[in-house]
């Protein structure tokens, strides 16, 4: 190394501490009783000070209302620039014995020299009706959810992750079925379901590179107020559904849209902002999905938008330590999937995603959910203690639980949306 690099180094450190001492992210409070003071908007009243008192006046003035502050301030806006989609390959087999087919679904935005390929995975029970489907983005590629090898290997950019079989960012061979504990193939299809999958670096690559890549860069770069990451993929998950809604063995109009982690907090945004998902499901998505940002307790605003500042509109970063200052929580973005069912599932070592706070916004969400007639998180009173580990409360529309153990999705996890969905999406 030679001395200008050496003091060009010392520059950029210098700089980097500046800029870290700047926007100083608060050590994270795992302690209830730090937890700031705060009040929680009610969903139940407009901006203008009014009560919402009718299913109407809640589908016509406030949802619209909610839904545009997420939007602005948050997730951000879908940008006005078109992003047309062709089906440009479908490729189908008989897959486990015959009892299931697999289909591959190319998904192309083309526009002027640039192109980009999103690749739907579908498994289809064999079945004379049109069946219910369960969609979801993956992590590190289809041909990670299941060793079937008609799987195609995906080609590109991944995370780069030792045991996953990932060398050089790109997967090899060695990765197929490497996330299968989190996809329950089999076990889907038998209850009568198809599942559906796509990664999510097909839609946008998960790092921030300025707006360059990924469906991103078929747009200019966004305004303040517009799409980060989660959007994005939430666009993609609606894109998914565009499809859905063409294939004659799956009935669109009962899809249940589910996410673990940051993916949870994308199946959230998506099932808020496109009313045709039946269902919506999140599992252990903490900061920035089913977590109440106003409890500053594990993952904060401010550290989710400094580790990760590609993954909301830039409007968000003004909540950063600043939580009072937001005029919604995400308890309303619960009620904004109302009336159709909801689940959130916690887990108990994943402090990090404030399990408590997760069933918080469920709890809130309930008055919003019986003003459309349904029973919320079920018969009677709704409780605000939590339910004990493992014991779901899934009797009503909105279901909750939290499963022992770490951050993960897990089979037991899928059994209760399977029987929430039995119960729910049929
Ligand atoms: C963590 C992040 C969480 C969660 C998680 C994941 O690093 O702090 O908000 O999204 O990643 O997606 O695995």
């Amino acid at each position: 190394m030679t001395r200008l690099h050496l003091s060009l180094l010392a520059s950029v450190a210098l700089c980097f501490s500046a800029s870290v001492a700047h926007s100083q992210v608060p050590e994270a409070n795992y302690d209830e009783a730090k937890i700031p003071a705060f009040t929680l908007p009610d969903p139940l009243v407009n901006s203008d000070g009014t009560r919402v008192t009718t299913a109407e006046e809640w589908k016509t003035k406030r949802r619209p209302e909610l839904l545009r502050l997420f939007a602005e301030q948050m997730y951000g806006k879908l940008p006005k620039c078109e992003l047309p989609v062709e089906v440009t390959r479908v490729e189908e087999g008989k897959v486990f014995d015959g009892k299931a087919i697999r289909r591959e679904v190319d998904l192309t935005v083309k526009k002027g020299d640039k192109s980009l390929t999103m690749t739907l995975l579908l498994y289809i029970p064999e079945c004379d009706e049109p069946v219910p489907a369960f969609v979801g983005l993956n992590f590190a590629g289809n041909h990670t959810i299941s060793d079937d090898p008609g799987i195609s290997l995906n080609p590109n950019w991944m995370r780069p992750t030792k045991e996953k079989g990932v060398e050089k960012n790109r997967a090899t061979e060695a990765a197929r079925g490497t996330s299968s504990s989190r996809w329950p193939v089999e076990m889907v299809l038998d209850r009568g379901y198809a599942l559906g999958t796509m990664y999510y670096g097909d839609i946008d690559p998960d790092f921030d590179d300025g707006f360059k890549n990924g469906i991103h860069a078929f747009c200019d770069k966004p305004a303040a107020d517009e799409w980060g990451s989660i959007a994005a993929w939430a666009w993609g998950l609606s894109r998914i559904l565009d499809y859905l809604e063409t294939d004659k063995q799956i009935d669109a109009t009962r899809v249940a849209v589910l996410g673990h982690s940051r993916l949870g907090k994308t199946s959230l945004w998506a099932g808020a902002a496109d009313e045709r998902f039946g269902l919506v499901i999140s599992n252990d998505s903490g900061c920035g999905g089913a977590a109440l940002n106003k409890r500053v307790i594990g993952e904060s605003v401010h550290r989710i938008n400094t580790v990760f500042p590609h993954w909301f509109c830039d409007n968000f970063v003004a909540y950063n330590s600043n939580e009072g200052a937001l005029t919604f929580d995400q308890h309303e973005l619960i009620a904004l999937i109302a009336p159709r069912p909801v689940y959130v599932a916690s887990a108990s070592e994943d402090t990090w995603a404030d399990p408590k706070g997760e069933y918080l916004s469920c709890y809130y969400a309930d008055p919003v959910y019986r003003l459309l007639g349904t029973a919320g998180l079920g018969e009677g009173k709704p409780s605000p203690e939590p339910p004990a580990v493992d014991q779901p409360r899934s009797s009503g529309v909105i279901g909750y639980h939290n499963r022992t153990g770490k951050h993960d999705i897990t089979k037991y996890d899928w059994e209760q949306y399977l029987h929430f969905a039995d119960r729910n999406l049929k």
